[in-house]
């Protein structure tokens, strides 16, 4: 039997948008994929899916999401931030980033820090390895925001392992029951994380830009690091400097130039 089920996910949730309503599956191929569907089929806001396991778990760029069932957090969110400026959506993986380190504070004793644009990195043995990952969709109506699928994948109890896309999780990923030294409460993590998520984004809502992003900003583990970007088009080598309230990584070349990144990868 799993811990996770529809009624124990949605139990005296304290949520006014996130979890409204609730879809639980055992088995699924990729959690933003049905919840795609639901969001073109007219899905009200605050529709969560959860998974025990995926079969074709998605990451960006056609890359893969590995997870063993019953070891994780998988689950998407429909959101219809229709008052957010398309130009500003990125704010929606801010809060999905913030909010996943404050749940996993919240739930256990651990520090969480953020990767740009939008990894989770937990500590191990004074390295930094990556815990969770997020994968935000959006579509846009009449030039404005119809509905983002905001995809969140947790490693809570597994120890991360084998190559995926040529990167090897042995090496790179880890989990928050790994970076505890004990198994963690799934439950009471996913709970954290709906909360915190609501809180956000009710705050979002409210206008709360500046200070998403101040958080965010403190949260990221990239800033004054030596970055590699893999663009489209080539990499850049360079440092860190900073990120612009869109999002965008500000990264300093060595010849001094100053190059701002919308979107990419960042290897250090
Ligand atoms: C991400 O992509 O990090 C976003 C992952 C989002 C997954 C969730 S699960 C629920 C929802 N439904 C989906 O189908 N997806 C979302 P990206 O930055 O592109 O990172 C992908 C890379 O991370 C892969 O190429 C692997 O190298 C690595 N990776 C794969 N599985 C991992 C894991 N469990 N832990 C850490 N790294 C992993």
């Amino acid at each position: 039997m799993s811990d996770l089920s529809a009624e124990a996910i949605q139990r005296a949730l304290p949520a006014q948008v996130v979890g409204r309503a609730v879809e639980y599956y055992p088995q699924l191929g990729s959690t933003n994929d049905l919840l795609r569907q639901r969001a073109r089929a007219g899905q009200p806001e605050g529709l969560l899916i959860v998974a025990d396991e995926q079969v074709a778990g998605r990451g960006r760029l056609g890359r893969g999401w590995v997870a063993p069932p019953g070891s994780s957090l998988l689950l998407s969110l429909l959101l219809r931030p229709g008052w957010l400026a398309p130009a500003d959506a990125f704010a929606i993986t801010m809060l999905a980033g913030v909010a996943l380190c404050e749940a996993i504070e919240q739930a256990v004793p651990l520090r969480a820090a953020l990767k740009w644009p939008n990894d989770l990195l937990l500590p191990v043995g004074g390295a930094q390895h990556k815990a969770a990952g997020v994968l935000s969709e959006i579509e846009l109506r009449d030039g404005a925001i119809d509905w983002v699928v905001l995809g969140m994948g947790v490693n809570v109890n597994w120890a991360p392992r084998g190559v995926v896309d040529g990167r090897d999780l042995g090496v790179l990923a880890t989990s928050v029951g790994a970076a505890l030294g004990r198994p963690a409460d799934r439950l009471a993590l996913l709970r954290a994380l709906l909360s915190r998520l609501d809180a956000r984004y009710l705050a979002l809502r409210q206008g709360q830009r500046a200070a998403l992003f101040a958080d965010w900003r403190a949260r990221l583990a990239t800033l004054g690091q030596p970055v590699q970007v893999r663009l489209p088009r080539g990499e850049l080598s360079g440092v860190a400097e900073d990120v612009e309230p869109t999002g965008a990584l500000r990264v300093r070349d060595a010849a001094g130039a100053l190059h701002v990144v919308l979107a990419g990868d960042v290897g250090g």
